[in-house]
């Protein structure tokens, strides 16, 4: 059995020893600059893991893992692009260090060597794989388009919301560990429990994360805190927030959707979650999901000794302020 750190070790070798080619320079040079620039690559760790949990050869995975991985930074790649964002993992965006035309062409090269890496398997492996990553990454587009249309709507429910976020974020965790759990021999039952445990986590994790733009340590936090409510995102915090809301609240609300001064619009919309207790509310959520999640754990047919890896790994995410 391997620690959390073993697998990111194995994989950031895995990564470092892709044989990139060096020309064009602008199309390979921003693949290598993004891919250097850490992650927590948790989505290959799933891979290897959830391999692991029926193989003891859990570097068959290998390859899969590399394709989750890949295909994560070609996806951060174009949404930097979309958001117009300055900096990812505390540096300089592909965009913002050369140009968008470059960020849009890396990315899709970074698509292309995924699905290369899917590839490798033998065909009965790949006719597994292959529909489980496109019907992902066709999700993964729907997710990111709802989630652009949300900015011009002001009627967004929740269930919306939790949609959009299973689409954009929580499948490709399943994914990753569905793929791993196929290339180690799973049956076709562990194998979706798997994938339903990823999903469920991934749930967690993005309303940890809503909780954290707001919450979080600004010297841990990798990114600017409060951001959400600057960019007035609709997080699960704001919709919530919404519903709740006296209209005194509402109008407050809109009003400081308006505001220019970021402290003031910070502190304002802090103020009116506070009288509203919106952290315990996107809290309960949170733990909701993260519990369901350890139930489709449970649910598997393996011992609990090897099911300790992919718990460690919900803890660990779970745990994170960053
Ligand atoms: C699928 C064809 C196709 C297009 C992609 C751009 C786009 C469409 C989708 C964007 C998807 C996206 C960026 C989702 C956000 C996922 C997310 C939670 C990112 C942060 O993940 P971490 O915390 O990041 O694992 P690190 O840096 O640790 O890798």
């Amino acid at each position: 059995m391997n620690s959390i750190e073993n697998y990111q070790n194995f994989i950031n070798t895995e990564i470092e020893n892709l044989s990139l080619p060096k020309e064009p320079i602008q199309l390979y040079e921003p693949i290598t600059y993004f891919l250097g620039l850490g992650g927590k690559k948790m989505r290959p760790v799933l891979t290897l893991m959830a391999c692991e949990v029926f193989n003891s050869d859990f570097t068959i995975a290998k390859e899969a893992a590399l394709a989750v991985e890949l295909f994560h930074n070609f996806s951060l790649i174009h949404d930097d692009i979309m958001d117009e964002a300055p900096l990812r993992r505390g540096h300089e965006t592909v965009h913002e260090k050369w140009n968008s035309n470059v960020g849009i062409l890396s990315g899709d090269a970074l698509l292309i060597i995924a699905y290369q890496k899917i590839a490798t398997y033998k065909p009965a492996l790949i006719g597994e794989l292959l529909p489980l990553f496109n019907q992902t990454a066709l999700e993964v587009c729907e997710g990111q388009q709802l989630d652009m249309d949300f900015e011009s709507r002001n009627n967004v429910a929740i269930d919306e919301y939790l949609h959009m976020i299973k689409f954009k974020t929580a499948v490709l965790l399943g994914c990753s560990l569905q793929m791993g759990a196929i290339i180690g021999g799973s049956n076709s039952k562990d194998a979706q429990e798997l994938y339903n445990f990823g999903v469920n986590l991934g749930l967690a994790f993005q309303l940890q994360d809503d909780i954290l733009d707001v919450y979080a340590d600004q010297n841990k936090f990798g990114k600017q805190v409060g951001g959400d409510i600057i960019a007035n995102k609709k997080t699960y915090l704001l919709l919530k927030a919404y519903e709740d809301a006296n209209s005194i609240q509402t109008e407050r609300l809109n009003q400081l959707a308006e505001e220019k001064d970021t402290t003031t619009k910070v502190n304002g919309v802090k103020s009116v979650y506070t009288e509203l207790d919106i952290k315990t509310k996107a809290e309960l959520k949170m733990n909701y999901f993260y519990e369901i999640a350890l139930a489709n754990l449970e649910a598997i047919s393996i011992s609990s000794s090897k099911k300790q890896p992919l718990l460690d790994l919900a803890h660990f995410l779970m745990g994170r302020d960053q």
